[in-house]
């Protein structure tokens, strides 16, 4: 006989995505020009992405996974038995897998992502993978802006379980220092009195190790920096010529962060949505900010947030950290 698939449970929340092209054209028209990095996650940036993931120099996915896998029992213990889950921002749903492995009985997962439909095709796939292991877990996908989210769900809301949140990647990197602590304080709130956090934080290192991964020797990650561009070109009638800007990528040590930049290669005009944008030979576009902490920097920043620290998970040489949180 066949396993049957267990349910996926789907919540849709109808987020307000965030209009691509004003935002843009906003961050187009300041003295200095920026557009929000969130606007990389396109389908085909999401796959550029994994990609980046998977490369040599890019550090963080492999030594994170790696230490899901060694101190599973440790986050277990931690946590203790029967934890709901709930993941902020899914991406393919690997990383849960090997916590899930590591924890007593979990009560059941809930993801929470903006992109409604691939969220659904993953909670899927993880249900139908665990569907002979763990056919009892309960999965939950919610299609939501999960840094506007200000209360869970029900029945969600109401569930007895301790609510156990997952934030792998270094994602909270991608946050100002001062939006960092407001989304800390959601979550915070959203996983409630008796409520734990694991989150993923990327770690201060020599700044040669973090120029290597954001500059990869195949180009993946200038790939994707210059995908938002090639996003403008499709679905803002913009005409800017891929080949006339670059990417560029380095660690700022005076605030401790990878900064990437699309820099423009000659003087230049573009035109996005109608409106006349004008580039210098070597002005640039910010693209994305990555906040490298020490584990002292960050268990302060979860303290401001009204968090203490449980225990901080780390590899041998001190690339990655996993924080343990509770509320
Ligand atoms: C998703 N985020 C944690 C990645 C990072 O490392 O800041 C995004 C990324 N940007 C360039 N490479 C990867």
């Amino acid at each position: 006989t066949q396993a049957t698939k267990s349910p996926v449970h789907f919540i849709d929340l109808a987020p307000e995505a965030e209009s691509f092209e004003q935002a843009a054209l906003a961050g187009l028209k300041a003295a200095k020009k920026t557009i929000p990095a969130k606007f990389f996650y396109d389908a085909h940036g999401s796959r550029l992405f994994e990609e980046i993931c998977k490369q040599p120099e890019y550090y963080p996915t492999r030594t994170e996974c790696r230490l899901l896998r060694d101190h599973g029992k440790d986050i277990g213990a931690a946590v203790g038995p029967d934890a709901l889950v709930i993941e902020f921002g899914a991406g393919a749903l690997e990383k849960v897998r090997l916590l899930l492995d590591g924890l007593d009985n979990p009560a059941g997962f809930v993801a929470i992502d903006i992109s409604g439909d691939h969220l659904l095709l993953a909670a899927q796939e993880l249900a139908s993978e665990l569907a002979s292991a763990n056919p009892d877990l309960d999965i939950t996908a919610i299609c939501a802006d999960y840094t506007r989210l200000d209360a869970l769900p029900a029945p969600l809301n109401t569930s007895p379980h301790r609510k156990l949140g997952f934030f792998p990647g270094s994602t909270i990197g991608n946050f100002s220092r001062a939006d960092a602590v407001d989304f800390l304080k959601i979550m915070h709130h959203l996983l409630g009195p008796d409520g734990m956090l694991l989150i993923g934080v990327d770690l201060k290192k020599d700044p040669a190790i973090l120029d290597a991964a954001y500059n990869d020797a195949k180009g993946v990650t200038a790939q994707f920096n210059l995908n938002v561009l090639r996003r403008l070109n499709t679905e803002c009638g913009a005409n800017f010529d891929l080949d006339a800007f670059r990417h560029v990528a380095f660690y700022n040590p005076d605030r401790n962060q990878v900064e990437m930049h699309i820099e423009s290669l000659c003087d230049q005009s573009v035109t996005v949505a109608g409106t006349r944008i004008d580039f210098k030979a070597g002005e640039r576009i910010h693209t994305e900010i990555s906040c490298k902490y020490s584990i002292g920097e960050f268990a302060d920043l979860a303290r401001s947030a009204g968090w203490a620290p449980q225990q901080v998970l780390t590899d041998d040489q001190s690339l990655f950290s996993l924080h343990i949180l509770r509320t």
